[in-house]
């Protein structure tokens, strides 16, 4: 079983060489395993557990309650089981996932002990979807190949992929982490954070598109487009939105 690599994080980040070092560690990790963990200390363990206890009784809620909590400015909000449309098909989130990447920049979450999510890391010389493209969808890709990584419930920590922004902007140095979540028998609740830019802000490559990824160019105009369509959002530091998420077995 693959043990993830755990970072402990700095109080604050100024660029000192052991930023640098560790982030540098971090582009490793995620370049051999896909995903990595954040140690989290006390205060933060703490609003971890208090999160999933207001998700608990958010799920308790009579679906007309919950059906009345979206935001239209925000697209965030309540999703019945099997009306979230995610890998191209409906999402029955709370049966189990299929294999997909998400379209932000990085995905942090947690899981409670139940466990059942799944990531694949990088694979050499594997070919991976550009999500971003209207025709190279990511939806259930490489679902039932080997390899796919066990992520084991672990208390105290975040985990941290990558999305389909940082693997636009990376040239996909970094690849978006394609996951998935596995019918369990108990009933589980996971927390995860979208980090996403500011829907009006247009997201560039990092690099000259000379080698690894020659379309990246030409796609910025389509990732401003769809930053466009949702211009009607005001201009907020970030855009994020939370998806707490459970299924009965
Ligand atoms: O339940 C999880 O751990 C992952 C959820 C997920 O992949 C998503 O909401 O996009
Ligand atoms: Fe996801």
């Amino acid at each position: 079983m693959t043990v993830l690599q755990t970072f402990h994080i700095p109080d604050t980040v100024t660029g000192t060489a052991a930023d640098i070092e560790l982030a540098q560690r971090m582009v490793q990790a995620w370049r051999r395993d896909g995903i990595f963990q954040v140690a989290t200390d006390d205060i933060q363990s703490r609003k971890t557990e208090t999160a999933f206890e207001a998700s608990r009784r958010f799920f308790r809620l009579p679906m007309q309650v919950k059906a009345g909590c979206v935001s239209d400015l925000s697209y965030t909000g309540y999703i019945a089981s099997g009306e979230e449309i995610t890998a191209g098909e409906a999402d029955y989130s709370e049966i189990y996932i299929g294999a997909h990447t998400d379209y932000g920049l990085l995905v942090i979450a947690a899981q409670d002990d139940v466990g059942g999510l799944y990531i694949r890391p990088p694979v050499e010389g594997e070919t991976r979807k550009r999500n971003w493209l209207p025709d190279e969808s990511s939806a259930g890709m490489y679902e039932n190949e080997a390899p796919w990584t066990f992520v084991k419930p672990v208390p105290n920590v975040l985990t941290v992929f990558p999305g389909d922004i940082m693997q636009f902007m990376t040239g996909g140095r970094l690849l978006s982490t394609p996951h998935k979540v596995r019918l369990n028998t108990r009933e589980r609740f996971a927390l995860a954070y979208f980090h996403e830019p500011n829907f009006q802000a247009c997201a560039r490559p990092l690099f000259e598109p000379q080698s690894r990824d020659t379309s990246t160019t030409a796609l910025t105009s389509r990732t401003c487009s769809r930053a466009a369509i949702r211009s009607a959002s005001p201009p907020c530091a970030s855009s994020a939105r939370i998806a707490g998420r459970c299924w009965r077995g």
